[in-house]
């Protein structure tokens, strides 16, 4: 075999070069080579790119196990797109088409890039974050024997340093802490310069101590080799240069040598004569930006250095915009490089005009055999995995009996049911709950199956014979994940979990419960969840404003419309039990499905006398968005249409409206979402030529064309309103519009209109002429 000529060292610089030209050029090429249709702005991040070639390169071409999953900064996309395409795992045509329809995306996408993409990243913080949950999941699974501790890896994060902003990794590491989380890379683009500005100094000091008082081990890379030696050498000149604020340091980085030379005599008059006399411009402008982040050996060091598991938080001094003309400038986030200013880097490079896309062009042979034996056997995954699905047979749930129950007493019903019977579904729930276990009825649950940690935890209290009814020990073969009340990391860790199969090999049926109206709390995590495509079953309850007495500041209003546009995420609203055990079976069916989704139930402690069933003929409708509860006449003038837990109030005044509005018909909605999306769909199937009618179309066209809806819901009425739109019939809507009372059921019902009343009144007013 060919010994390498150049040594790692060598070849990963080389490398770190390749990916500072290869992400800039993908760049470049989108915004002035590529022909523009729509004359629209296509956008790209060089600086932010070549502010982390170097830690890249160090991470996938040296650093990286297999079994390692990785959260890339999304402005680094290009770079991750780069390693793949030295690595031979992307297409040049996707690179071509960056940003465009089809081709590489702006930010890495687990579902529409091709290369392998472990997290999706975009909305920044998320991505950080959702590494510490992954870790936790991975620990479950070896826990419960679902994976090898061999095969665990390392949960890494490529953070910029504008990033560390955001709240939810501060929730995020507390929730780790009490975890115990391990296995864990943070790695700080330390650029000290956000999108609008460099970054304020102050607060600049505090990150290290905050991650060390969560238990982290911080690792900081301000200096490169040669500037700290030259540092150290001369005393004085290094309290000056640690003594230049964000903002002066990267002017500084921008100007350049001539620049630092000024300073310097200016500031350090006689004590900086000697060192400047032994460096040029170039050579004081070279010096200066050997950062950590940017010195391959200090990386490398870095990364060897920490091979146990305690998490690490590696600040990595850097330069944005790091050997482009525009960097340190502080208006540099967005800047692109001219025509002449890319030719210039190019030369540079030694790539020949007409050949920038060749991975390895214009590297001398003796490199090139170095750098393409590190390429050879770098251990990062290249081929795509491919998702495990389809591996866990999911039961019939049955409903759970009496004759009087809530849907939220429903549900803790069903899993405690499932739980006593026992069986694979079962082992492989994984609950989670930000501090309302209780309250939304997981607590029997909890009792049978444990809480999960990794070393066990007894129940003092049990063991205090104090009584209670929720006895909570912890362990490793424990189910149910406690979090704190940070209503994002309960989002972040369904999405986790809900990659189970992705990431680790083995699907987990996650279930997090949380009050209805703090889905908005934690909505862009939740989003984010469901843009990866991640499968769990979110329940939300109490909901709207229902819960009466306790109610005020917890009645949720527009949770139905938030998923009325949420993509991935199914929202069901059951009235009774038996509807609730076959939306719970169908979720955790779609949980494992490849066409599958996400569902959201809206959930009630409103207990209500359950509806007699003749037939299960209700069941296919109820799982498609509706059905007739009462069905209506041919060619009805009007209907009730209700969702959840009004429906004692549709159903009273159905049946006292009976007598006077003949065929009256009551339509039970469970689910707004899939009707909408059913609508929708046969729409545009008829545009492409073929004759579908959709569920909710066939339910409406029961009635007469001119007939009436009165709609009703405990949410806010456009839930239900656009029903009238379907068809063209007319619509009353009813529902909540106001922030919520406390009071009784009654009271609340009459004042917001919601009560037998108001139906009454509603049906009236259609049926009279117009
Ligand atoms: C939640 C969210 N808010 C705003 C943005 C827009 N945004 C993208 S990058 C960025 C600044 C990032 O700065 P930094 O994290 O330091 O990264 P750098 O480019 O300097 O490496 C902002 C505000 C976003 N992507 N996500
Ligand atoms: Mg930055």
């Amino acid at each position: 075999m060919l010994k390498p000529v150049t040594t790692d060292i060598e070849a990963l610089k080389i490398l770190d070069e390749r990916l500072r030209w290869l992400s800039a050029w993908t760049i470049h090429h989108a915004n002035h080579v590529r022909e523009s249709a729509d004359g629209l702005k296509v956008g790209g991040h060089q600086a932010s790119c070549a502010s982390m070639s170097a830690i890249m390169s160090a991470l996938y071409f040296h650093a990286l196990g297999p079994n390692d999953r990785v959260a890339v900064k999304p402005h680094a996309g290009p770079l991750l797109h780069a390693i793949h395409y030295l690595l031979g795992s992307q297409s040049r045509e996707a690179l071509e088409n960056f940003r465009g329809f089809g081709g590489a995306q702006s930010y890495p996408s687990r579902t529409k890039d091709r290369i392998p993409v472990d997290f999706s990243t975009g909305s920044v913080g998320l991505g950080v974050a959702i590494t510490l949950f992954a870790s936790l999941m991975q620990d479950y699974l070896t826990a419960h024997g679902w994976m090898d501790e061999a095969d665990r890896g390392r949960l890494v994060a490529l953070i910029g340093d504008a990033e560390l902003d955001e709240g939810n990794i501060y929730e995020a590491i507390i929730e780790g802490a009490k975890h115990d989380v391990r296995n864990l890379w943070w790695i700080v683009d330390y650029n000290r310069q956000s999108l609008d500005a460099t970054s304020a100094d102050r607060m600049f000091e505090r990150f290290d101590e905050i991650f060390r008082s969560c238990g982290w081990r911080v690792v900081e890379l301000r200096y490169g080799k040669k500037l700290r030696a030259a540092l150290q050498k001369h005393g004085a000149l290094k309290e000056w240069f640690e003594r230049l604020s964000n903002a002066e340091l990267s002017a500084l980085h921008y100007q350049g040598g001539a620049a630092w030379r000024a300073r310097i005599e200016a500031e350090l008059g006689k004590k900086g004569r000697a060192f400047l006399k032994d460096h040029d411009d170039a050579a004081l402008a070279a010096l200066f930006s050997d950062l950590g982040g940017h010195c391959m050996e200090t990386l490398v060091e870095a990364f060897d250095a920490a091979q146990d598991d305690v998490p690490t938080l590696f600040i990595a001094w850097t330069i944005k915009g790091f050997g482009l003309p525009f960097a340190g400038h502080k208006d540099n986030h967005a800047g692109l490089m001219n025509p002449t200013q890319i030719a210039a880097l190019r030369d540079s490079m030694a790539v020949r005009e007409g050949h920038e896309w060749e991975p390895l062009e214009g590297i001398g042979d003796n490199a090139r055999t170095g750098v393409e034996a590190l390429i050879e056997r770098s251990r990062v995954a290249r081929e795509e995995r491919g998702r495990a699905f389809g591996s866990v047979s999911v039961p019939p749930i049955p409903a759970p009996a009496g004759e009087e129950q809530s849907t939220q007493a429903a549900f803790g019903r069903i899993l405690l049911d499932l739980s006593k019977a026992g069986g694979e579904l079962a082992d492989r729930i994984v609950t989670t709950s930000p501090d309302v276990t209780v309250s939304t009825n997981l607590g029997a649950w909890v009792n049978q199956r444990g809480l999960f940690r990794r070393s066990d935890m007894p129940d003092v209290f049990a063991r205090a014979k104090i009584a209670s009814a929720q006895k909570w020990s912890g362990g490793n073969k424990g189910q149910h994940v406690e979090l704190g009340i940070a209503e994002s990391n309960l989002f972040l860790m369904l999405a986790a979990a809900g990659l189970s199969g992705d990431l680790f090999g083995t699907r987990l049926f996650p279930i997090g419960t949380l009050y209805d109206p703090f889905i908005a709390r934690g909505l862009d995590s939740l989003n984010y969840a469901c843009y990866q495509d991640a499968r769990f079953l979110l329940v939300a309850t109490p909901s709207g404003i229902t819960l009466g007495p306790e109610g005020g500041a917890h009645q949720s209003i527009n949770p139905p419309l938030i998923a009325l546009g949420q993509p991935g995420l199914r929202h069901y609203e059951p009235a009774f039990a038996d509807e609730l055990a076959a939306m719970m079976q169908e979720a955790f069916r779609l949980i494992d499905a490849p066409d599958g989704e996400s569902t959201y139930l809206r959930l009630s402690t409103r207990s209500v006398r359950q509806v007699e069933r003749e037939n299960d003929q209700w069941r296919q409708g109820a799982l498609d968005g509706g059905y007739w509860l009462r069905e209506p006449g041919d060619n009805a003038e009007a209907a009730i249409v209700a969702m959840g837990a009004v429906m004692p109030e549709a159903l009273a005044a159905w049946e006292e409206l009976g007598s006077d509005v003949p065929g009256l018909g009551l339509l039970a909605v469970t689910s707004p979402d899939l009707l909408h999306r059913g609508w929708t769909a046969a729409q545009a199937a008829r545009w492409n030529g073929q004759r579908e009618r959709s569920h909710v179309e066939r339910l409406l066209s029961r009635l007469s064309p001119n007939g009436g809806l009165v709609t009703i819901a405990d949410a806010a009425p456009a839930s239900l309103s656009w029903l009238g739109g379907v068809l063209g019939q007319r619509v009353a809507p009813l529902g909540v519009e106001k922030f919520g009372q406390t009071g009784s059921l009654a009271d609340l019902y009459a004042a917001y209109r919601l009560d037998g009343d108001a139906i009454t009144e509603a049906v009236a007013e259609l049926l009279l002429p117009a």
